[in-house]
């Protein structure tokens, strides 16, 4: 399926995407936050691991409710992270070592401080009023309606000035952004121009399908499959909250607003069905280049579920889409948390090697473990909200070296590193032939040289029970990658046996012939066959 090299322009094809939490990379000015400069310091190292593109997590001046996700300005950096300047010397940087910017995009609500909402909420006749969403009580005094925020509890919140309630999709200090608002849109997409006239190659767009709610505020339906040990927010179908088709208008007038700059790229932040995701192409190049999908989090981890998902997400991709996949993120546990430390090195091989652009998430390419965070350290307000749902176990420091504070700060960083760290680290992983972190450097440098793998077409070979073979073909070029998820040793009869390993999991056996068996928790790279 769908085999060819990269249009002129459409870097982000080829590209490895790396996600950067910017509070937790590297900290230049010893407050324990990372910031901008900390990032263009470790430029090298991402040069060295092979990344293309960094995407940040935003930096924007913000009251940090939700770590950056509260935006008060959308046209600067807040001083923690840095400022202007700071953040052109990070592009300057990253281009020069071929790399591109990307930037988060918080258009569904600002910060409860932000000036607009400070404006809209003085008074019912306040020109910015209806910048946000303002409703009257319900007859009783309570919110207007049933919505739950994604955080869990009601999405309205009063507000003492007025008496009306404002709706917030996620915190109360989240203040949705009513996109209905001809000014609030023509200010967002002004937002876009801003960093693209600075040299922004880019943007992931947060939140992307809460972008609108029904404007007749009809009640959401329970959720049948919910259970009191799902979080809170998922007791409703958000079917007029989440992904209402005026999305898809919004998605439009920020694509066309890229389109007019050269070689930019749009990524939508959906948690979506793959049938209701793909959708967010969009129709005649009026979509998101690449709408994330995070179902490689979502999927049990067996061969036939995977083979399962890349079959489904294949037939469902509209002419002209490319692939695009996801292991982690801020919000998700850590994959090597998720797998433990042997399967997290397979996951990392279906994510380099699968067809479509990968997202690294910072830390995974070391195998940073889930950290248990002491009460007293908590952060996140989720935890506090849903205790256990909370995101600070997958946003700890980086780990550079086996110095205090493993090199991240010269104090003690805002959330505790994990426990191994002296070890588990850049300094001490890159001298090790075998890590997890040679593996993912390995696996770029592979789809580097191997043309197939980057632009390729997919075709299933074989999943049974515990190992998926799949391969990937350009022209004479075929590529097998066999991954076998379990424990114990595999011998599958589709595993080419005679064929070149071209890379292991385990990293000890290149330029080996094939005997059609794969260790436990083994996956390989073979080259099936190659004429040129
Ligand atoms: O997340 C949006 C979102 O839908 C999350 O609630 C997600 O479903 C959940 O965290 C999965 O566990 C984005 C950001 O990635 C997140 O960090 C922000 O807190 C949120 O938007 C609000 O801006």
């Amino acid at each position: 399926m769908g085999e060819g090299s990269a249009m002129a322009g459409e870097w982000w094809r080829e590209a490895v995407i790396y996600q950067i939490y910017p509070r937790s990379f590297q900290d230049s000015d010893g407050d324990g936050v990372g910031n901008v400069a900390g990032v263009t310091r470790r430029l090298g190292y991402l040069e060295w691991l092979g990344v293309d593109a960094i995407w940040l997590s935003p930096i924007y001046p913000s009251p940090m409710a939700d770590y950056g996700y509260d935006v008060s300005d959308y046209r600067d950096v807040d001083p923690l992270f840095g400022d202007l300047k700071t953040l052109e010397a990070l592009i300057a940087e990253a281009r020069y070592r071929g790399m591109k910017v990307i930037l988060d995009y918080v258009p569904n609500h600002t910060s409860d401080r932000h000036p607009w909402f400070l404006e809209s909420r003085s008074s019912r006749s306040a020109p910015k009023r209806d910048w946000y969403v303002w409703r009257d009580p319900a007859p009783d005094g309570g919110p207007p309606n049933n919505w739950i925020s994604r955080f869990g509890g009601p999405a309205w919140t009063r507000d003492g000035v007025t008496g009306q309630y404002y709706y917030h999709a996620f915190l109360p200090e989240q203040p949705d952004l009513n996109w209905r608002n001809p000014h609030v849109r023509r200010e967002m997409i002004d937002v876009l121009r801003f960093w693209l006239d600075l040299g922004i190659d880019g943007f992931r767009v947060d939140a992307l399908s809460a972008l609108f709610e029904d404007e007749r505020l009809r009640d959401n339906p329970p959720n049948a499959a919910w259970t009191p040990a799902m979080p809170d927010s998922e007791r409703q179908s958000p079917v007029h909250t989440s992904d209402l088709p005026e999305v898809h208008e919004a998605v439009a007038e920020m694509r066309a607003t890229l389109d007019a700059y050269p070689d930019r790229v749009l990524i939508g932040e959906l948690y979506l069905p793959i049938e209701r995701l793909v959708l967010y192409y969009g129709k005649d190049g009026r979509g998101a280049h690449l709408p994330f999908n995070f179902h490689l989090i979502s999927t049990a981890w067996t061969a036939t579920a995977f083979a399962a998902l890349v079959e489904e997400y294949e037939a469902a991709l509209p002419p002209g889409a490319w692939p695009t996949w996801v292991l982690g993120n801020h919000d998700q546990k850590r994959v090597a948390a998720r797998l433990g430390p042997a399967q997290a090195r397979i996951a990392a091989m279906l994510l380099l090697t699968l067809r479509g652009t990968p997202t690294i998430y910072y830390g995974d390419e070391i195998g940073i473990p889930s950290v248990s965070i002491p009460a007293e350290a908590v952060c996140d307000p989720v935890e506090r909200r849903e205790p256990g749902l909370g995101r600070d176990p997958a946003r700890t420091p980086m780990a550079w070296d086996s110095l205090p504070n493993a090199g991240f700060s010269k104090v003690k960083p805002w959330l505790p590193l994990h426990a191994d760290w002296a070890e588990r680290n850049v300094s001490v992983m890159s001298a090790d032939e075998l890590s997890i972190l040679m593996l993912h450097h390995r696996l770029i440098e592979l789809r580097r040289k191997r043309a197939a793998l980057r632009v390729g077409g997919y075709g299933e070979m074989s999943a049974d029970r515990d190992c998926l073979v799949f391969e990937r073909t350009l022209g004479e070029e075929r590529i097998a990658v066999a991954l076998n998820f379990s424990g114990k040793s595999v011998e599958s009869g589709l595993i080419p046996v005679g064929a070149q390993v071209l890379l292991s999991t385990h990293l000890d056996r290149e330029n080996s012939v094939s005997d059609g068996r794969l260790r436990p928790n083994e996956g390989v790279v073979l080259v099936v066959e190659r004429k040129t």
